[in-house]
This record gives C-alpha cells, sequence and structure tokens, in this order.
C-alpha cells in the first residue's frame, strides 16, 4: 500500500537527475575527455611523468591558492602537487577564463543535485552512468578536485602563451578571488 508513493518518489528522483544531467552534457564540455574540449589545446596538454621537469606545489586554502600566480616556460612539463588544506572542496583546474565559466555552471549543477557538498563529494554519485558511459567523475588532466584534507598530482605541458589561469570552480569560489594567472617566461 505504502509502495506507491515511494516507487514514484523515485522515479520522480530519478527522472529530475536525468534531465539534469542532460543539462550538463548539452553544456559540451564535460564527456569525452574532458573540461573544455577544443579549448585544451589552446593551453596545452596532458603531460608525460617522463617529462616533468619541475614540480610546483599548489596549497588551496578557503577560497585562496598559495602561490598566487604561477611561471611557466612554453612547452614546459610541470608536475603541480595540489593539496587541500582548506575545510570546503576546493579544485585545481587549468584554463580559459571561458573554459572556467562553462565548468562552473556545471558545478551549479552537481552542486544542485548533492553530487557535490560545500566539504564532501558525493563519490557514488560522481560515478553513476548517465548515458553512453559518461559520468560526472573529475578525471580530466587539466584539473583535480579534493575534498578537505586531500592532495594529489596535476601533470600539464603547457604548449601555448595564450591567457591562461588556474582556478577552483566549486560555486562561489572563483568570485571570491580563488583564481590565479599562468605566466610565461
Ligand atoms: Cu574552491
Amino acid at each position: 500500500m505504502n509502495k506507491l508513493p515511494k516507487v514514484i518518489a523515485m522515479t520522480f528522483v530519478s527522472a529530475t537527475l536525468a534531465l539534469g544531467s542532460a543539462q550538463i552534457w548539452a553544456a559540451g564540455t564535460h564527456g569525452n575527455g574532458g573540461h573544455g574540449q577544443g579549448g585544451q589545446s589552446k593551453i596545452g596538454v596532458a603531460g608525460k611523468t617522463a617529462d616533468v621537469t619541475r614540480t610546483i606545489e599548489i596549497k588551496m586554502g578557503d577560497n585562496f591558492y598559495e602561490p598566487e600566480s604561477i611561471t611557466v616556460k612554453k612547452g614546459e612539463t610541470i608536475r603541480f602537487t595540489v593539496k587541500n588544506a582548506g575545510e570546503f572542496v576546493h579544485e585545481f583546474n587549468i584554463g580559459t577564463t571561458a573554459m572556467h565559466a562553462a565548468h562552473q555552471s556545471e558545478m551549479m549543477t552537481m552542486m544542485e543535485h548533492g553530487i557535490l557538498q560545500a566539504d564532501k563529494i558525493n563519490h557514488a554519485m560522481m560515478k553513476m552512468d548517465m548515458g553512453g558511459g559518461k559520468t560526472m567523475e573529475h578525471n580530466d588532466p587539466n584539473s583535480i578536485l579534493l575534498e578537505p584534507g586531500k592532495s594529489g598530482d596535476v601533470v600539464w605541458k603547457f604548449s601555448d602563451a595564450s591567457k591562461i589561469e588556474f582556478a577552483c570552480n566549486v560555486p562561489g569560489h572563483y568570485d571570491a578571488g580563488m583564481m590565479g594567472h599562468v605566466r610565461f617566461n
């Protein structure tokens, strides 16, 4: 007797989630190969560990980076060792201003669905198949999303001197100043 409303409620949740996901994919930046596809050639390519010539430590706080900006050479492959020393989830993402803006709206949708929370990530929901094998997992080579206390690496080869920023696209953080410039020398 009371099973029916439960089924309806669950169906509604799934449908809503699927709709939200469709909107995420329509934005076209997650999926085959990651954030800002098409934009990646401008900012560089995933680096090979064997090509790393320098390691830069990045500390993430609420809501800032240390250091505030980085200087690289064109063609240089850098290993970023990123640590989230804050109390909220933060991201280290290499991209253009436009790539970050697109990702911010995706992350807003993830937060609305509870996949991303202020201080934790719902890993099970992140791994859910949204159709066609697509998930919302953040395993793109140009970014890392970390819960408080967690660390991880990003290995990136900078191939062009176009305007690049590293930024956190968790809702509100970029606007609070959690971004820095990549300078070329
Ligand atoms: Cu952040």
